[in-house]
């Protein structure tokens, strides 16, 4: 076994509903931030880290588990998402067959909501971090490496014998400027590999940032436990010098940013463009914003400062679910953010749901005159998935929520259905709110004028067209009558 070598990785997860598989050619494909960053944490205290990402190199189950097993590492480190956890389990569980000394770490947004259960569940992960990892997996490791007791290590869930025990805290880091710059040098073909959603960006490579952390809302559907309500910003000059490292180091054209909350502090957003004005970097870059935080002038300064594209998490065309959302925000407000934006000459992004408990034919009439009223440039529907981690959660388990779901959990499949509601009949209406948004003529003018200006999207677009008419053809033929859905789960047919 190789002392300090620690393997992380991202695994293989259910990506695209069956039936959508085209939907790949065009989907985001940015690396795990969270790795990256855990690494040269690591890295910085003497171990030895490098990255699997699994699903944007195609890799199976089985590839990663042999790709570890040859390495011998001493230490693997697995990023869970919901999706993943079963996936995750079952390399875990190859690993510790041929390397049983091996010590197999989990953490990520699934972890900080379901640690224990998780825990308690698979008895292959040996030790689960909770929360923000940096600190907390640099106090684990020397732990293990001392021979510790690890109930001396805050934030983590370790099994003692037969028992699963917690202990107290989830120390997150306060100074965000005090870390490392995420590893991106471990990433493999970086940055040409990684491409996010197909029109989401002018010109690649592309590169993420995650400029700060935190969101003090509680929209009911958000899983916020990993970062918590607090707000921590990196200063603008840490954020600018990221920017800058990405473009001069590896040619970095666009920067995403991942931020919950973009635009919080708009005295930080302000001094970052103008950090970007003053030194002439040459980057566009795109974030998400919640439609209560962007005015005429930050737009202007934003646009100025290369911002190409903001995602607004508009979620419907109904006040009145969007009170049921606890969202804090009106279709009002929204529509005049979108405004706004278009007229700053930014792109607005909208991420919509459908499905959220009391959803009916009448807010997804609401839902589909919204999206085609509103200035736009681009869409995106996901299928209303409670989270584990999300208030809604906890309301909607033991309805038809059970973990059995835990796989399908991508946004992609209806595990729940509000009352009246067929997981058939929503997913017609998936389709026709995407239709009645992407189908308008001014959408295909606006498209085609911008793959004339970026031709590089255009063969992704290509592909996506194809497999979308070989999909829908298949539907026809199969006796579908035009539903892209290839198959219900047998654990969903109680939601018809
Ligand atoms: C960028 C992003 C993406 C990107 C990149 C994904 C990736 N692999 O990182 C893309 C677009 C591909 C994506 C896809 C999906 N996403 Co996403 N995504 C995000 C977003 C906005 C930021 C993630 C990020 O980079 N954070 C910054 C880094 C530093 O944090 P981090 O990754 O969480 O890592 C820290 C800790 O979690 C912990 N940690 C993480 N892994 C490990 C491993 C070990 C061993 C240890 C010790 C610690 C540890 O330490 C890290 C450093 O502090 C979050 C929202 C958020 N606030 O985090 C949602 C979020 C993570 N996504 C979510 C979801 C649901 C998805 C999808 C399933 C569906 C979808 N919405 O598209 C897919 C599946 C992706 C997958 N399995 O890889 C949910 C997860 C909920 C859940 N319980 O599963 C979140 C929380 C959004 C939300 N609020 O509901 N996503
Ligand atoms: S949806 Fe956005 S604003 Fe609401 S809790 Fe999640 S991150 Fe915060």
């Amino acid at each position: 076994m190789k002392a300090n070598d620690i393997i992380f990785i991202n695994p293989p997860y259910e990506r695209i509903a069956s039936g959508y598989e085209f939907v790949k050619h065009i989907t985001n494909n940015s690396p795990s931030l969270g790795l990256l960053h855990l690494a040269a944490e690591v890295r910085q205290h003497g171990y030895n880290p490098s990255i699997i990402e699994s699903d944007i190199f195609n890799l199976s189950v089985e590839q990663v588990a042999a790709s570890v097993i040859r390495q011998q590492p001493q230490y693997v480190g697995i990023t869970l998402f919901t999706v993943g956890v079963h996936a995750a389990a079952a390399i875990a569980k190859r690993i510790k067959l041929d390397l049983p000394d091996t010590v197999v770490i989990v953490g990520g947004p699934h972890i900080s909501s379901m640690g224990n259960e998780t825990m308690q569940r698979f008895e292959q992960f040996d030790v689960a971090v909770d929360g923000e990892g940096e600190k907390v997996l640099v106090d684990l490791l020397e732990a293990l490496k001392a021979g510790k007791d690890l109930y001396q290590v805050p934030g983590i869930i370790y099994r003692d014998k037969c028992f699963v025990r917690k202990t107290p805290g989830k120390p997150n880091n306060k100074v965000l400027d005090e870390l490392p710059f995420p590893a991106w040098d471990l990433l493999p073909d970086f940055p040409h590999a990684y491409k996010p959603a197909v029109y989401d960006f002018p010109r690649g490579p592309v590169a993420t940032i995650s400029a700060s952390r935190g969101c003090p809302f509680l929209c009911r559907f958000c899983d916020t436990s990993t970062f918590g309500a607090r707000v921590r910003h990196y200063s603008p000059e840490v954020v600018f010098r990221m920017m800058q490292h990405l473009h001069e180091k590896y040619g970095v054209r666009h920067i995403g940013f991942v931020d919950d909350l973009f635009l919080a502090s708009k005295v930080r957003v302000t001094e970052l463009c103008n950090l970007i004005l003053e030194n002439g970097l040459n980057v566009t870059w795109s974030c998400t914003a919640r439609v209560d935080t962007v005015k005429p002038e930050i737009l202007k300064l934003m646009k100025k400062a290369g911002c190409w594209e903001i995602s607004f998490g508009l979620e419907t065309g109904s006040d009145d679910l969007l009170r049921k959302m606890d969202k804090k925000a009106e279709v009002k407000k929204s529509e005049q953010a979108v405004k706004w934006t278009a007229a700053a000459g930014i792109r607005s992004k909208g991420l919509f749901m459908l499905g959220y408990p009391g959803e009916d034919a009448h807010t997804i009439q609401q839902t589909k005159e919204f999206i085609r009223r509103i200035p736009m440039t681009i869409m995106n529907l996901s299928k209303f998935t409670p989270y584990p981690g999300s208030p809604i959660y906890r309301e909607l388990y033991g309805t038809n929520i059970r973990d059995d779901h835990w796989e399908k959990m991508n946004g992609m499949n209806f595990v729940w259905a509000p009352q009246g509601m067929s997981v058939k009949k929503l997913d017609r209406h998936y389709q026709e709110i995407l239709k009645a948004f992407y189908k308008r003529p001014q959408i295909g003018l606006y498209y085609l004028k911008l793959t004339l200006q970026y031709p590089n999207h255009f063969l992704r677009l290509l592909r996506f067209a194809l497999g979308f008419l070989h999909a829908k053809f298949i539907s026809f033929i199969s006796g579908r009558g035009g539903l892209l859905v290839k198959e219900q789960q047998p654990h969903l047919d109680k939601l018809n």
